[in-house]
C-alpha cells in the first residue's frame, strides 16, 4: 500500500514550450511537490512519436523541456523526473492495457479525431492508442493525482474506465486516478485565435508565448493578440480574446479578478496588453535564468534523468510484474488470479 499521496504527470518534447503548458500543468507540478506527496514527473517522447519527428530534433528537444522542468521548480531531491522510454514498462503495459480496452471507448476521443483530421489516411495506430499509453503512464505508478490542463480531461476519464475495468476482469491492481484541473488557467487560448487551445504545434508564429521567448518577443506577441472591437475591459467569456488576456494576467499576477477589473478602468486594450505582457515577462523571469545554468550543464541533466529512471524503474516494474501475473503472462505466472 502507498501511504503518501502520488502524483505522476508528463509533457511532450514535440514543440516549444508554451504558457499554456505551465499555467495548466508545469507551474501546479512544482507546486504538489509537498511532504505528503511522491511525485513523478516525465518528458513523454514515446507519445512524442504518434506524430512525426525529427529524431535529432527530438532528441534535443526532449532534453530541453527537462531542463525547463528543472528550470520550473521540479526538485529532483523531491521528484522523480524522467524520460518515457528509459523505462519499458510504459510501453509494456501499454500493450497489456490495449487487448482490455475496447476498440470503441477511443474512437470516441475527440482529440485524435482533431489531430488526425490534419493527417487523415496518414495518422498513426500510435495516435490513436495515445490514451491507452498516457493510462499505462499513470497506472504503473499507482498515481491518486494526476495534475493536467483541461484538454486532458477526457484522457483522464478513459484512463479511470480502463482501471476499473482491468480491476474487475483480474482483480485490484491499479490504483484509480483522479484528474486535478486549476479553475484559472486550465485552457489558455491562442493569441491570434482565442477560440483556440494554445498549442506547441500551431504554426503562426504570434499563437503561443513560449516559455523561453526573449522578452521583446513576449512584448510583440501581447501587442499583436487579436481583442474586439469593444473598449470595456472586463471577465466575459463571450470575449474570448479580453477574456484570455485578463485570465493570463490573473495567473501571472495572482491577483483577484475584481482587483484586475479595478486596474483597468478605463483604460484601453493597448494598456491591458502592456501590463499582460509585463506581467507574464517578469512571470518567466526566475525560470529562463535557471534554465540559462541547467542548459550549460548537459552532464548535471544527465545525472538527474538518469537517477529519476532508476527511481522509476524500482516502481514501474513492480507494478508491471504484478499486472502481467494477473493477466496470466508468462510461464510461471499464476493463473488464479483472474476474478471475473
Ligand atoms: N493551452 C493550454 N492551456 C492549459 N494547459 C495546457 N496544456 C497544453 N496546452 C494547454 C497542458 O500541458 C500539459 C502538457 O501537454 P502535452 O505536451 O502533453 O500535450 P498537449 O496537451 O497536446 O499540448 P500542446 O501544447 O497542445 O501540444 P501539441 O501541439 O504537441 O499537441 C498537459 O497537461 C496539457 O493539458
Amino acid at each position: 500500500m502507498v501511504s503518501k499521496v502520488r502524483v505522476l504527470s508528463g509533457i511532450q518534447p514535440t514543440g516549444n514550450l508554451h504558457i499554456g503548458n505551465y499555467l495548466g500543468a508545469v507551474r501546479q507540478w512544482a507546486a504538489m511537490q509537498e511532504d505528503n506527496t511522491e511525485c513523478y514527473y516525465c518528458v513523454v517522447d514515446l507519445h512524442a512519436i504518434t506524430v512525426p519527428q525529427d529524431p535529432k530534433e527530438l532528441r534535443a528537444k526532449t532534453r530541453e523541456v527537462a531542463a525547463i522542468l528543472l528550470a520550473a521548480g521540479i526538485d529532483p531531491k523531491r521528484s522523480v523526473l524522467f524520460v518515457q522510454s528509459d523505462v519499458t514498462a510504459h510501453a509494456e503495459l501499454a500493450w497489456i492495457l490495449n487487448c482490455v480496452t475496447p476498440f470503441g471507448w477511443l474512437t470516441r476521443m475527440t482529440q485524435f479525431k482533431d489531430k488526425s483530421a490534419r493527417q487523415q489516411e496518414g495518422a498513426s495506430a500510435g495516435l490513436f492508442d495515445y490514451p491507452v499509453l498516457m493510462a499505462a503512464d499513470i497506472l504503473l505508478y499507482q498515481a491518486h493525482k494526476v495534475p493536467v490542463g483541461e484538454d486532458q480531461k477526457q484522457h483522464l476519464e478513459l484512463t479511470r474506465d480502463i482501471t476499473m475495468r482491468f480491476n474487475r476482469l483480474f482483480g485490484e491492481t491499479f490504483t484509480v486516478p483522479e484528474p486535478r484541473i486549476l479553475e484559472i488557467g486550465a485552457r489558455i487560448m491562442g493569441l491570434d485565435d482565442p477560440t483556440k487551445k494554445m498549442s506547441k504545434s500551431e504554426a503562426n508564429a504570434n499563437h503561443a508565448v513560449n516559455l523561453l521567448d526573449p522578452p521583446d518577443v513576449i512584448r510583440r506577441k501581447f501587442q499583436r493578440a487579436t481583442t474586439d472591437s469593444l473598449t470595456d475591459i472586463r471577465f466575459d467569456e463571450n470575449r474570448p480574446g479580453v477574456f484570455n488576456l485578463l485570465t493570463i494576467c490573473q495567473s501571472f499576477t495572482g491577483e483577484t479578478q475584481e482587483a484586475i477589473v479595478t486596474r483597468f478602468a478605463g483604460k484601453g486594450y493597448g494598456d491591458l496588453k502592456r501590463a499582460v505582457a509585463e506581467a507574464v515577462v517578469e512571470g518567466l523571469r526566475p525560470l529562463q535564468e535557471r534554465y540559462a545554468v541547467y542548459s550549460k550543464d548537459p552532464a548535471q541533466l544527465d545525472a538527474v534523468l538518469r537517477d529519476g529512471a532508476a527511481r522509476a524503474r524500482v516502481v514501474a516494474d513492480k507494478t508491471l510484474a504484478d499486472a502481467k501475473r494477473r493477466v496470466g503472462l508468462g510461464a510461471g505466472a499464476d493463473q488464479e488470479s483472474r476474478v471475473q
